[in-house]
């Protein structure tokens, strides 16, 4: 029952007889007059804004659909080795720059426009961001696609069609508020609906076994995947890839006719509506049960239509002779976090139940295809799924996990069971893909049944304690008659639920680990699955991370690039990053540096009309911009950023006007991010800095000496703007915890200094840039547990500078409100969110020491123009075309083809 229809080449209806690409200007702009004509979507007259932007996004989309098709073709023809990028998350942001840019017709397209009347710029901020993604993650995904169609490399995407991609935010006076952002509202110019690819996906049902002991996965409810293709193409190649998204509806024949005619129209609906809003919200809340199955309909959704498409594909092009062995010849899937564990199950499902092979050939195929990119280390973030909501919804995929949780104990006790047992139990307990949940019978005897070792623990204290009540006070015996060890038994402690380790399952069933940074990949083998490198060190690698550059730099950065492709000779660092490095040798010559602070000024008088318009506030060109954008986390620290400010703004304030003058650089301080809409904490600091604006901004005596913002809203094209602004950029996360970060490349890439702590890429952008262009302070991560510790025995004496500014704060400067639950978070001394679990007032003092300096250095412009460009330059090895080359070499195994 698989409705899979496989044309060559993707029909379009609109563009039979019209030249697919057109080179010149007038051509094109004949093009968006067609366009704009004969779409159906459009009335007749005016050519308006939104009109163009449409019209134009659909001349390009000819373009792409047309290279689209040769590409696809050609790998079709050559039967190449594919690589798939299976993630619930691709923050595309918007795609018409891009698109012109990287097909070089940037140039003849504003032509094209001005002669129709209007204006490149203006006809593509029209375009809604594509926020299918929540951060780092989901940008990080998209920066692949674009470096694996740039180099040429057979490689596809998977997701998920979100109606609602990520909130709107805005920010009120009470902080922050979301909306449902409906971006298709006017329909995608990009996607191609594919109703001739799709798939069903099955949830619920029952496991039977037929006569010969086959299991077939029966009943339930079907939903029908649906493919929309959104076409990526490379910078100055032909190739164009696929970035396929899933949404889903109900299976044809799910319409219930009679009821609908019998006027129980919701019952009709229900169906369709209950398929329809799996694909609704990018990640529901999950703080319900139905808001737990939904998410777990989603990334199984994700993981059974790709893998189907994947699987058909594959058949399809092994034309008679299929050969399971050679699956992973034509196959590498790679896992964007756990969120597409299923892929594991699932594809051993297909492969035995579907296809007829063996457990031991689906588990060798399954191995050698998957791979998993763990892309933390906070142990709330590591999914795990409640066994039983998983046994109801996937049951045949539990009996799969559970064999494969069978398997790991076997290969654990072959380890470690032969003398010690005490370890033995430590590693099941740490490595199983299962969690409370009792051994297998034939490993029973390995070790203590837990309910044996609570059962003696409460026979223990009960005995205890009825010996001290026996002596206090006389027993009613007649009350309760029964014996003590019934009276255990009937009160059982309560299990804790069981569950399944997804990062387990995917370490176990992958054949390789990566990290996203030198020393995030160093903690995953020595912390987070110390055990599993200890069994299997070959499948643990590092892919530290990289951003595009042609988005990252230049195409959101024109004045930059120019001034690079000049002194460097040529474009080609837009492919080869390393000739950045070229720079380094003219750091110090005036003529650059002239251009280089003119470039960033620029970009600053952009970003100054941006504040104003949106959030009101005038800020002065001639300030330092000292940016922090990124999502609202307490771990990335915003806190320390805002109370930093508000220790600077108080020292201002006690200091005369010529003091002030002659300590402080001026600055304006920008926040941007996102909280997740349940995280309360998170809220309380966007509120907090928002207060703290509204008081600073407002200062007569601090003028343009220190503004603080916080602009709503934060995506993709507000990070295009803020970024080629940007002077002095903030990661400052507690060491050790975040994992990567990727807008610290952007902003080096983008000659912007970085204050921030040994953590994540911070690390290797400090070694490449050069120490003395970066501002580092703050605890490093192999020190944090020892100062946790410290505190948690109350050892921990904070800097008076701290007290001093938590002080100024809870005394009413910023309306009255005296932040209690806030900074409650800093006081204490234990526990995960109390007790300054993040060491906010460890580094407090470091963090204004490093802050001085960054004051004394911006005052020497020479110098920190010298530390910019060393930035730039020093930025190369960042380039997710590097990233993606390593995976292609030491996980996917393919090559590049050239699309002639
Ligand atoms: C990152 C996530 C993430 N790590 C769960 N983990 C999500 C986890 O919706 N969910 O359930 C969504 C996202 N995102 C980020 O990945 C890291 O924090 C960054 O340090 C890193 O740069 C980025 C890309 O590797």
């Amino acid at each position: 029952n698989v409705s899979v229809n496989h044309p060559t080449a993707v029909q379009e209806e609109s563009s039979t007889n019209w030249p697919a690409l057109a080179p010149d200007a007038s051509s094109i702009a004949s093009s968006i007059k067609y366009h704009a004509e004969f779409s159906p979507s459009f009335s007749p007259g005016q050519l308006d804004l939104p009109k163009a932007f449409l019209a134009t996004a659909q001349s390009v989309r000819d373009a792409l659909i047309s290279n689209w098709n040769a590409t696809y073709e050609r790998y079709e023809r050559l039967d190449v080795k594919q690589a798939y990028y299976l993630s619930m998350e691709f923050l595309q942001g918007r795609a018409l720059l891009n698109a012109i840019g990287n097909l070089e017709l940037t140039g003849a397209y504003a032509e094209a426009l001005t002669k129709l009347g209007h204006n490149l710029e203006n006809v593509a901020s029209q375009e809604p961001d594509a926020a299918l993604g929540n951060g780092g993650l989901g940008r990080l995904a998209s920066c692949f696609l674009d470096s694996m169609a740039t180099l040429d490399y057979p490689a596809w995407g998977y997701g998920l069609r979100y109606k609602y991609g990520l909130f709107k935010q805005l920010i009120t006076k009470d902080g922050q508020e979301e909306v449902a952002e409906n971006w298709l509202e006017m329909g995608s110019p990009w996607e191609i609906v594919r109703n001739d690819v799709s798939y069903p996906v099955k949830f619920y049902g029952k496991v039977v076994c037929d006569a010969d002991g086959k299991r077939h996965w029966i009943g339930g409810e079907d939903v029908t995947a649906v493919a929309h293709d959104v076409p990526i193409p490379g910078y100055k190649t032909k190739t164009t890839n696929n970035l396929r998204l899933w949404s889903t509806k109900a299976p044809a024949n799910d319409f219930d006719l009679s009821a609908f005619n019998a006027g129980e129209h919701m019952q009709a609906y229900e169906a369709l509506a209950n398929a329809e809003k799996i694909c609704y919200v990018l990640y529901p809340g999950d703080d319900t049960e139905e808001g737990k199955v939904l998410r777990l309909k989603q990334q199984y959704t994700l993981c059974s239509a790709s893998l189907q498409d994947i699987i058909a594909r594959f058949e399809r092009r092994s034309g008679s002779n299929i050969n399971w062995g050679h699956f992973a010849e034509k196959v590498a899937v790679q896992m964007n976090d756990t969120h597409p564990t299923l892929c594991i199950p699932e594809l051993m499902r297909i492969l035995m139940d579907l296809k007829g092979l063996s457990w031991n050939d689906a588990w060798t195929i399954t191995k050698r295809t998957v791979a998993y990119t763990n892309h933390t280390v906070l142990p709330e973030a590591l999914e795990k799924w409640s066994l039983d909501l998983m046994q109801k919804l996937l049951p045949r995929h539990v009996e799969i996990i559970e064999t494969i949780d069978e398997q790991l104990i076997n290969e654990i006790v072959s380890e470690y069971g032969k003398e010690d047992t005490e370890m033995l139990e430590k590693k099941l307990k740490e490595m199983r893909v299962l969690e409370n949940v009792d051994l297998p019978e034939q490993f029973a005897h390995l070790i203590v049944k837990p309910r044996e070792i609570s059962v003696a623990i409460s026979l223990q204290e009960l005995e205890e304690s009825s010996e001290e009540s026996e002596s206090a006070e006389e027993k009613d015996e007649s009350e309760d008659e029964s014996t003590e060890e019934e009276k255990v038994m009937a009160e059982p402690p309560p299990k804790p639920p069981k569950m399944v380790r997804m990062a387990n399952l995917c370490v176990v069933g992958g054949h390789a680990v990566n990290g996203v940074a030198e020393i995030h990949s160093e903690i995953v083998k020595d912390e987070v699955f110390n055990s599993f490198y200890k069994l299997w060190p070959k499948k643990f690698q590092n892919k530290t991370n990289g951003v595009t550059p042609r988005r990252w730099i230049r195409f959101c950065n024109p004045a930059l690039s120019k001034i690079i492709t000049e002194w460097t000779g040529s474009e080609d660092w837009v492919l080869n990053t390393e000739r950045l490095g070229e720079l380094r040798k003219f750091a110090d010559n005036k003529g650059l540096q002239n251009q280089w602070r003119s470039a960033k000024r620029e970009n600053k008088m952009k970003v100054v009309s941006f504040l104003k318009e949106k959030t009101g506030y005038t800020v002065s060109p001639d300030a330092m911009f000292d940016i922090q954008v990124k999502r609202i986390h307490e771990y990335k620290r915003q806190l320390l950023n805002i109370l930093g400010i508000v220790y600077r703004y108080k020292k201002m304030k006690e200091s005369s006007p010529e003091e002030r003058k002659n300590m402080y650089a001026s600055r304006v301080c920008i926040f941007g991010g996102k909280a997740f809409a349940t995280y309360v904490q998170a809220k309380r600091i966007v509120k907090f800095i928002t207060d703290v604006g509204i008081t600073v901004n407002h200062d007569p005596e601090i003028g343009d000496l220190l503004k603080v913002i916080f602009v709503p809203d934060y995506n993709v094209s507000v990070a295009e703007l803020l970024i080629p602004a940007s002077e002095l950029s903030q990661h400052i996360s507690t060491a050790g915890m975040e994992a990567s970060g990727t807008s610290n490349m952007k902003f080096a890439m983008n000659g912007c200094v970085q204050i921030g702590t040994l953590d994540g890429a911070n690390v290797e952008i400090r070694e490449e840039v050069g120490e003395e262009n970066f501002f580092l302070f703050g605890a490093r991560a192999d020190e944090i547990s020892g100062l946790r510790k410290e505190r948690a025995e109350g050892k921990f004496i904070a800097d008076p500078r701290f007290e001093e500014v938590k002080e100024f704060v809870r005394s009413g400067v910023f309306g009255g409100n005296s932040y209690d639950e806030l900074l409650g978070s800093l006081e204490g001394n234990e526990g995960y969110g109390r007790g300054d679990y993040f060491l906010v007032g460890k580094d407090f003092p470091s963090y204004i020491e490093c802050q001085e300096e960054v004051d004394k250095a911006y005052r020497d412009q020479q110098r920190w123009t010298r530390m910019s460009i060393m930035n730039t330059a020093g930025s190369y090895k960042f380039s997710s075309d590097r990233t993606i080359h390593e995976y292609a070499k030491n996980i996917w195994n393919i090559q590049p083809v050239r699309v002639e």
